[in-house]
């Protein structure tokens, strides 16, 4: 019998294969002209996810597609093995959208404990024509029907050069937006923590604004790098987009191409009838706004039925803190939102106006714009522009808490004494370049040929480093502790140096991990590759076919790996920087674990990776503090302070250290 892996693989590959009624045993009908009234068929089984046709837009940002997620996902959980599961997605092949049967297909192999051992492969595997632009894949055509038998297929995409010429400043950072890892890591984030479908997992309104937080700073750290300003909000719904989006991308492989955004684009109100969505207007998503912005000023939500629920990050558990009901009601999951009739669902609704931007009535029978997938809507400069409208709310309630007091952030018997960065024997320089990966595109498209093709993409990538960081626990027991990395550029973009609150946003996670000091002096050395927040999810088809068989309960460290794939790619972790040389700072803080620790229990299996931005399965967020802490809310003066001299500075905090790095960027190929 074949292995329970080499199903799923299966059932991934090729979902747009043609599976005719006829060979199925159904006899084909066409159906055309208007249906008589009074003559429709019998309500069938899976109404909702045979709604969206086949060969379309399926967007988990529009309420009736998560409802239709959410009957698919349903009758998928009920299967009691894989095999039964298999037999349930050849049935409704036939007549479920493609990327709707992917989405509830990883959505249920991610879930059902006796599958969480099986990985998923590449989404950039199952769907290549969401990350190589049309031309891309013609070539694949192409090549693989004039090649000879001994002949390998490798196209290559220069990513840098995708979609982009010089003349639109925006275009600098192309390949970091269409970089195939971090729309995989949000296509995979967003499965994790899906919407509406009765996920309640801990932390989860907390960890959508942090996340896409951190995804903002390390995008403005790369507008930095490349000499452009930092994104602004998109607040001002009234005037137009200046920024286009051209995706050249196709949705299916009938040749549906996503709706292209021209420069100077106004959003509208969303009229629609595709999508089975009641018209909208952009004065609604103001309205929201309008009543969530009170909330935060007047420091409570309000429920149903008029009850008022603070607004405070100063909470113990069970009680929830203020930025996890806020990013409830913002996201906005109806199943947690206190209030889903009063605060409405913002940021979805963003996402689905600005994607209907360019033919808001479907006048043009135009699709959406990727803004609605959650696996090519970071392709997109509005993306940036939307989250930072979405952050800025988190960011007026951050500022409303308290700073944090000398007590929250000391730990006056820990000594950070000097931190360093190390990569190939030199000191605080780091490196980064381009490499390139190879996906097997042929395993998600039918190119009609015997071999495999391989499509060759480029990405930025740096060399691995380590970080030296020397502590004194002047106890005279061992602590236990947590420490806190993050990274941030220096200057400006009118090359000075930045104070506290400018910068404030701009800290990127870079680790965060415990460690057992022993009394006295500690040398600790961390790898750049154990980052809690990244992972390598990037299997392929072919990685997938020649491990081990998972299926052997003695394969441990697959356990919880699809669920820890929603992590940033590794690839990505530094920023570019520049030529020249860029100033980067690096930020290290000591605090105590026996503060920072959640009781877990018993037997909780946690991510070997990427646990910042993915939580644990199953169990608690592993981090009492706030998420992004202490850069989550306004300073202490003794933060001010911190780049004062030492042995001057009797305020500093001595669990915090800083570093002066510089990150310089080769343009040439990095080989690890
Ligand atoms: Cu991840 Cu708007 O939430 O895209």
């Amino acid at each position: 019998m074949e292995s329970e892996q080499k199903q799923v693989l299966d059932m991934l590959q090729r979902p747009f294969r043609q599976q005719t009624q006829r060979e199925e045993g159904h006899p084909i009908v066409f159906e055309v002209g208007t249906r008589v009234a009074g003559s429709e068929p019998p309500p069938q089984p899976l109404a909702l996810a045979r709604s969206i046709p086949k060969g379309t837009v399926f967007s988990i940002f529009v309420k009736n597609h998560r409802l239709a997620a959410k009957e698919l996902c349903d009758y998928f959980m009920e299967a009691s093995s894989v095999t039964e599961l298999k037999e349930r997605v050849e049935e409704v092949r036939r007549f479920i959208n493609e990327k709707l049967l992917i989405f509830a297909l990883s959505f249920v192999i991610i879930r059902k404990p006796e599958m969480r051992h099986l990985r998923l492969p590449s989404i950039v595997e199952i769907f290549p024509s969401m990350f190589v632009p049309v031309t891309t894949v013609s070539k694949m055509e192409q090549e693989a029907k004039k090649s000879t038998p001994d002949q390998e297929i490798v196209i290559t995409e220069y990513g840098p050069e995708f979609s982009s010429t010089h003349l639109k400043p925006e275009h600098r950072v192309a390949y970091w937006r269409e970089d195939f890892g971090i729309n995989t890591h949000h296509w995979h984030w967003h499965l994790v923590y899906p919407v509406d479908l009765s996920v309640s997992r801990d932390r989860k309104g907390e960890l959508f604004y942090y996340m896409h937080q951190q995804i903002l700073a390390r995008y403005d750290m790369e507008r930095l790098s490349v000499g452009l300003n930092r994104v602004e909000k998109l607040s001002n719904w009234r005037i137009p987009i200046p920024d286009g989006y051209f995706p050249k991308l196709t949705i299916s492989n009938s040749g549906q191409t996503w709706g292209s955004r021209q420069d100077n684009t106004l959003m509208q109100d969303y009229k629609r009838d595709d999508f089975g969505l009641l018209p909208f207007d952009v004065s609604d998503l103001e309205q929201w706004h309008n009543r969530i912005m009170d909330a935060i000023h007047l420091g409570c939500l309000v429920d149903r039925d008029n009850n008022q629920t603070r607004l405070t990050d100063n909470t113990k558990p069970p009680e929830k803190r203020g930025i996890d009901l806020l990013g409830d009601a913002v996201e906005a999951d109806s199943t947690m939102s206190l209030n889903s009739l009063f605060y409405g669902d913002l940021h979805n609704m963003g996402h689905v106006v600005i994607s209907a931007s360019h033919d808001p009535d479907n006048a043009h029978r135009e699709n959406l714009g990727v803004m609605s997938d959650t696996a090519t809507a970071m392709r997109d400069p509005v993306f940036y522009r939307w989250h930072k409208y979405i952050d800025n709310i988190f960011q007026q309630y951050k500022l409303k808490q308290p700073p944090y007091t000398a007590e929250e952030l000391s730990l006056s018997s820990v000594e950070v004494v000097s931190v360093a960065v190390e990569s190939r024997g030199q000191k605080n320089q780091l490196i980064t370049g381009w490499s390139t990966r190879d996906f097997e595109a042929s395993r998600g498209l039918d190119f009609n040929a015997d071999k495999p093709v391989i499509v060759r993409l480029t990405h930025l990538n740096h060399h691995p480093f380590v970080y030296s960081i020397k502590v004194v626990n002047s106890d005279s027991l061992p602590k236990e502790v947590t420490v806190r990395i993050f990274m941030a550029p220096k200057l400006n973009e009118r090359g000075v140096k930045m104070n506290f609150m400018e910068q404030r946003l701009l800290w990127a996670e870079m680790d965060r991990f415990t460690h057992k000091l022993k009394p006295g002096p500690n040398h600790i050395l961390q790898s750049s590759t154990s980052s809690s927040i990244t992972n390598s999810n990037d299997f392929t088809f072919r990685d997938l076919e020649k491990q081990p068989n998972p299926d052997d309960p003695g394969a441990p460290e697959n356990f919880l790996f699809n669920f820890c794939g929603c992590g940033w790619p590794q690839h990505m972790l530094l920023p570019r920087g520049k030529q020249e040389g860029m100033a980067f700072e690096l930020f290290v803080m000591v605090t105590d674990w026996s503060q920072d620790k959640v009781a877990q229990t018993e037997g909780t299996h946690s991510c070997s990776a990427a646990a910042s931005f993915c939580g644990i399965l199953d169990a608690l967020y592993p981090d009492a503090r706030p998420m992004g802490f202490p850069f989550d809310r306004c300073p202490m003066p003794t933060l001010l302070n911190r780049h004062v001299e030492k042995t001057s500075d009797l305020t500093r905090l001595s669990n915090i250290a800083m570093q002066d790095i510089t990150i310089t960027f080769t343009n040439a190929q990095i080989t690890q």
